[in-house]
């Protein structure tokens, strides 16, 4: 056993049989969603999972500790805590070292799954390349760590504050694939389509599953990410949103956040600017991508353990 994981016991009996777990990320609880929306939706994606017939394993760093699967009381906490620390690869070791508490972004939950043998994966937009980036260089640190970690993401695209042309174009350079789960297209986080045309697509978890052992005993050891489009009735219209992104950026760039402030500061303008509708539909899409992933690990597991 891996000794710098601490994995709750139902989840390492599941692991152990072969049976589907699905990794859920902690940064959104702390950095993406405002109080009491947060905890509600952790623990709608937690039930969203076990109703779908998967373990639910939200991962987080509690006091240096890198937790596979939160307990109730520890999930109650950790979305109760303020001035939690955003935690991707770069930033562990010294997280860890220093015993410190974090919330662990994309690329850190999908590499702490890994080590702990999981493969599925859900959250809301992986992050991606910044609009600006070809001045700021601001890329999310989520690109390489899908290109390098063997775990399958179910999200609804990349968030829309982003470039989305810039970001599928480092994701295909990149070698990942970028499957439609049911769509042809790219979704928009909280728009259905981005009008970027995705090159492949399935339609059921059982597809999902071949890709992934098909990918797998390749021998590739990058992710995979399926796209899922926000649920019907959840979407928002483009030109709406697009208006309140070009807000949220101005304000952004006239209050000087960068780096790691960027992506929480917009998602919470968002929210304000537009009277709660942004949040409802990342609501909705979080607890829809845990739904799916949990599906997703139960059809892969069944045909790895057969
Ligand atoms: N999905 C959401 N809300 C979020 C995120 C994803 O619905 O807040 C988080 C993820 O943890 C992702 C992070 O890794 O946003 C991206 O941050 P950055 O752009 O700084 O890399
Ligand atoms: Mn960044």
């Amino acid at each position: 056993m891996d000794k710098a994981l601490f994995i709750r016991e139902d989840v390492a009996a599941a692991l152990q049989e072969g049976r589907p777990v699905v990794a859920l990320e902690s940064t959104l609880i702390v950095h993406g969603l405002p109080r009491p929306q947060n905890l509600e939706t952790a623990r709608a994606m937690e039930a969203a999972v076990c109703e779908a017939g998967a373990l639910p394993a939200t991962i987080a760093i509690i006091e240096g500790r890198l937790v596979v699967g939160l307990s109730s009381e520890q999930l109650t906490a950790f979305a109760a805590t303020d001035a939690i620390v955003k935690v991707s690869r770069a930033d562990l070791a010294a997280v860890m070292a220093a015993h410190q508490t974090g919330a662990t972004t994309v690329a850190a939950t999908m590499l702490i799954a890994a080590r702990a043998g999981i493969r599925t994966f859900a959250t809301g937009g992986i992050g991606g390349v910044h609009r600006g980036a070809e001045l700021t260089f601001d890329i999310s640190a989520d690109l390489p760590e899908i290109a390098r970690t063997p775990v399958a993401i179910v999200c609804a695209g990349a968030k829309a504050i982003l470039d989305l042309p810039r970001t599928l174009e480092i994701l295909e350079t990149l070698g990942v694939p970028v499957v439609g789960y049911g769509t042809n297209y790219f979704p928009a986080f909280y728009v259905e389509d981005s009008g970027l045309p995705l090159q492949s697509r399935v339609d059921a978890p059982a597809d999902a599953a071949r890709l992934m052992q098909t990918h797998w005993e390749m021998g590739f050891t990058s992710g995979i990410v399926f796209c899922n489009p926000p649920p019907s009735g959840s979407g928002l219209r483009k030109q709406e949103v697009d208006a309140w992104i070009a807000h949220a950026l101005q304000a952004a760039t006239a209050a000087g956040i960068r780096g790691k402030s960027v992506t929480p500061y917009l998602l919470d303008y968002l929210a304000k600017a537009s009277g709660g509708q942004t949040l409802e539909t990342n609501v909705a899409l979080l607890v829809n991508n845990a739904r799916v992933a949990a599906q997703i690990a139960k059809a892969y597991s069944a045909i790895v353990t057969e």
